[in-house]
């Protein structure tokens, strides 16, 4: 018998090759490596921890939560420390110190979309899916600052290959393809109330990615770490798939970070409203961290200031730059006492009964394990939080209809293009919320803020009308 298939039996495990004599050899193997991936001290801790103490501990919490501190917005602070931050950024990314990094291996189920995320089309005529916004994005900072910008994509087994072909099929949108550098994130099982490892089928365990934390394993795991130092990265600009607002590279944010020596930077918007589904940067005895929406106490969260601010404002909208060497120490498990912690998710999972029999739940039944990436801040030394402008960094696609979906983010993206515009003098027609009445695009190989936007305009010989379906590229 295979030492895996007996660990596992040791363990209280052995249910997971049920069905192995009817396997094939190939599913076989196939069934040894997935199990060979899971740490059982881990999956045993983790039930202990997690699902048999359930329900204890956060409330205690509240009561130690202070707001955490950010560096304001330039015209609610100091113009002069920005102005510095740019220079100090762009000084960075001119010699070549920055990596864009995206989180794409999510299953992206609320937005009921088949396949990787990343490929979903957002921008307002186009349809250039998200994927490619990015790319641009990156392609437009690496022609104004020099060293081409290597961009890490972390997928998952769910969606590895298809991201991979979706690149190839369209030549990288322009980048070159040894830039770009796919990795699939960690896996973890599901597992029952009593912490038995479910099966998905006969030969498959059901496994499911670990969470955008497993990224800081996955990026040392990966060789990709490694391959950063060599080449002299130490600044990691890190995003998720479904924001196609997001400067990429920001240099007055890679400025902060660079200045404040920082391990581990973040963004902040002030939030629109208490329930919004954002995580909140606090503070507890001196150290930040992010509590997520769903942790944070209602009175907390709907708290006001003197002036009528809510307290605790400082939404994370999931954009970070992570220093090189701090994702290593937290990614290669070296250090123990800085570890990510998981999280408890009850879902209703799917599984072949030691009986044979799929069964398909109606109600949660089985436990998955997420990491947060953002868990990572309490270890960092030096977090800076910097405010950022909510319609220059943040419109995210979540949902198929309503709130943050592709209708709500197409719109940001229209109001963003007719302030370019009217920057550059050019008053177009909007509504109340500055939505103008025609759809266009600007792509972001044209310009990706006002003051480049005014800069390319002004040097057009022949300036196009701004008509219905005008793609400035
Ligand atoms: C996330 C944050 C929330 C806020 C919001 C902003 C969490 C728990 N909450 O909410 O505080 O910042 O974003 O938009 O993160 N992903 C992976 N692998 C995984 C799981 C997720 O790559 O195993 C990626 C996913 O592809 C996406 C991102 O992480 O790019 C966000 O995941 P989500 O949709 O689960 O997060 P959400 O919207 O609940």
């Amino acid at each position: 018998m295979s030492d895996i298939i007996q660990l596992f039996q040791e363990r209280g495990q052995g249910h997971v090759f049920t069905f192995f004599d009817d396997l094939n050899e190939d599913e076989q193997a196939g069934l040894i490596a997935q199990a060979e991936q899971i740490d059982l001290d881990e999956i045993e801790a983790l039930v202990n921890d997690l699902i048999q103490t359930k329900g204890e501990g956060n409330d205690a919490i509240a009561d130690e939560l202070e707001p955490a501190d950010f560096v304001p917005l330039p015209e609610n602070g100091d113009p002069a420390l920005w102005q510095e931050a740019v220079e100090k950024g762009e000084s960075a990314l001119r010699t070549g110190r920055v990596a864009a990094f995206t989180v794409a291996g999510g299953q992206g189920t609320r937005l009921g979309y088949d396949g990787p995320k990343g490929k979903f089309g957002v921008t307002p005529v186009l349809k250039a899916s998200l994927f490619q916004v990015f790319a641009e994005k990156i392609l437009a900072s690496t022609r104004l600052y020099g060293p081409a910008i290597p961009w890490y994509v972390m997928t998952s087994i769910i969606n590895h290959e298809a991201t991979v072909e979706y690149f190839e099929a369209n030549d990288y949108f322009g980048l070159s393809p040894e830039k770009v550098l796919f990795f699939s994130q960690g896996l973890m099982p599901a597992v029952d109330a009593e912490g038995k490892i479910l099966l998905a089928d006969k030969a498959n365990i059901a496994l499911s990615p670990d969470g955008h934390g497993g990224a800081l394993r996955a990026l040392v795991r990966s060789g990709s770490i490694r391959e950063m130092e060599a080449n002299g990265i130490d600044v990691i600009s890190y995003f998720q798939v479904d924001n196609p607002l997001v400067r990429c590279i920001d240099p007055a944010f890679v400025g902060f970070h660079i200045m404040t020596n920082s391990e581990l930077s973040s963004k902040m918007v002030p939030k629109a409203y208490a329930e919004e589904k954002v995580g909140v940067f606090c503070q507890k005895d001196g150290e930040a961290l992010v509590v997520e929406y769903s942790d944070l106490p209602d009175k907390l969260a709907t708290e006001v200031d003197d002036n009528g601010a809510l307290r605790f404002r400082a939404g994370s909208i999931a954009i970070h730059i992570f220093n090189r060497a701090f994702v290593h120490r937290l990614g290669s498990g070296k250090d123990a006492a800085a570890k990510l912690p998981f999280h408890l998710a009850h879902k209703k999972v799917p599984y072949l009964a030691t009986n044979g029999e799929l069964q398909t739940p109606s109600e949660p039944n089985a436990y998955k394990f997420e990491m947060f990436v953002f868990d990572a801040l309490p270890f960092a030394a030096n977090p800076t939080i910097i405010e950022t402008a909510r319609e220059d960094d943040f419109s995210p696609v979540k949902n198929a209809e309503g709130i943050d979906s592709a209708q709500t983010c197409r719109d940001d993206q229209l109001r963003q293009f007719a302030r370019w515009t009217a920057a550059a003098g050019i008053t177009l027609n909007t509504d109340e919320t500055g939505l103008p009445e025609i759809s266009f695009e600007v792509s972001p190989l044209f310009a990706d803020s006002a003051d480049r936007f005014v800069e390319r305009w002004n040097g057009l010989a022949e300036k196009p009308e701004l008509t219905n379906g005008l793609v400035l590229i």
